[in-house]
């Protein structure tokens, strides 16, 4: 048997071997990307290894592993920071690679939603940053803690770091008493470029890519530090809230932009499956010209009514999905 065996042809036994192998391989994968921010695969390999874990796990349910990672979100928060345990808490997003996917994700929703055919369906369509996502919690108004996704239920205590970046409001007006913003940390790519000459001139280490540079630059135990790199935020969600933000995922963004946060200017209503993937085949076009790394392009519900209908799976939101982009080359 290879990596490569083809599904078919694992008997139970292998299968039970592989599943093992997957389980440390993914485990590695996790820690060295997210807790030593030093990843030792690419992203299409480890999306990969992934894709063959769940398949192996669905021919054979009775093999799937109480540490499985289909159900694993990011890795355990990294010693020497605060734990913050989330109210609310941060998933990650089930993936679509080709554009079939897309119209099955529309088509299992309606579904789900029992929703007549012709009852129309609208969904946001937004730039998927390649950074790492915080929560920011505000109450009063008050920026009181930032805390990293560490693994969905608990994450580290960033909050004097995020403090120290220029686009992360430390106060914010004409928002609920309580409300969490949660959105990407993450780096241009001239700043990258600059940050990584500064580092060779001074001796010090350099970064593998802008996601490995930001999430160096966040989790660091001295704010000082975070604070000389220069870090930025796009807001895109939010977790607990005293009271909602909007009646839709737009009109919610367009409430997190006027209290001050950065939102992607090329976050777009989409009427279905077709407007969804034309958008992503222009931000696609666009990539290279942005200026900073995007990975995919993520589609939600627009009608939170419907997104709390459709409610979660284990790590995933039913109401959302990211489509990736091919690697680049
Ligand atoms: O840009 C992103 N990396 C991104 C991640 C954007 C989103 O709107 C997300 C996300 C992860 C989870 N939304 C959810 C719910």
């Amino acid at each position: 048997m290879t990596d490569k065996t083809a599904l078919q042809e694992l008997s139970e036994e292998e299968a039970k071997a592989e599943l093992a192998r997957l389980a440390d391989l993914l485990g590695r994968a996790n820690a060295a990307y997210h807790t030593q921010d030093a990843p030792d695969l690419s992203d299409a390999e480890y999306d990969r290894l992934k894709r063959r874990n769940q398949a192996i796990e669905e021919r054979f349910p009775g093999l799937k592993r109480a540490d499985s990672p289909s159900d694993k979100v990011g890795a355990t928060p990294a010693e020497g920071f605060g734990k913050v345990r989330h109210d609310v808490a941060m998933l990650s997003l089930g993936n679509a690679f080709e554009d079939e996917d897309v119209v099955d994700f529309d088509a299992r929703i309606r579904k789900y939603l029992g929703l007549p055919s012709g009852t129309p369906l609208a969904f946001t369509a937004e730039p998927k940053i390649d950074g790492l996502s915080l929560s920011l919690r505000y109450e009063n108004g008050d920026l009181v803690q930032a805390a990293t996704r560490g693994d969905g239920a608990v994450g580290e205590n960033v909050t004097a770091n995020a403090r120290t970046i220029d686009t992360i409001p430390t106060r914010i007006e004409g928002a609920p008493a309580l409300l969490e913003v949660r959105g990407e940390v993450y780096m241009r790519h001239d700043d990258f470029d600059a940050l990584n000459a500064r580092q060779t001139a001074n001796g010090g280490k350099t970064f593998a890519n802008p996601r490995n540079a930001a999430a160096g630059s966040l989790r660091q135990l001295d704010a000082e530090i975070t604070r000389a790199r220069p870090l930025a935020f796009f807001a895109y969600a939010w977790g607990a809230l005293s009271a909602p933000l909007a009646e839709t995922q737009f009109q919610a963004i367009e409430r997190l932009k006027a209290f001050g946060f950065d939102t992607n200017p090329l976050t777009t209503l989409c009427d279905g499956p077709q407007e969804m993937i034309a958008h992503y085949r222009k931000i696609e076009e666009q990539r290279a010209t942005l200026g900073y790394d995007i990975d995919g392009v993520v589609y939600k519900v627009n009608d939170l009514a419907l997104q709390d209908r459709l409610g979660f799976r284990s790590t995933t939101p039913r109401w959302a999905i990211a489509h990736k982009f091919p690697a680049e080359l």
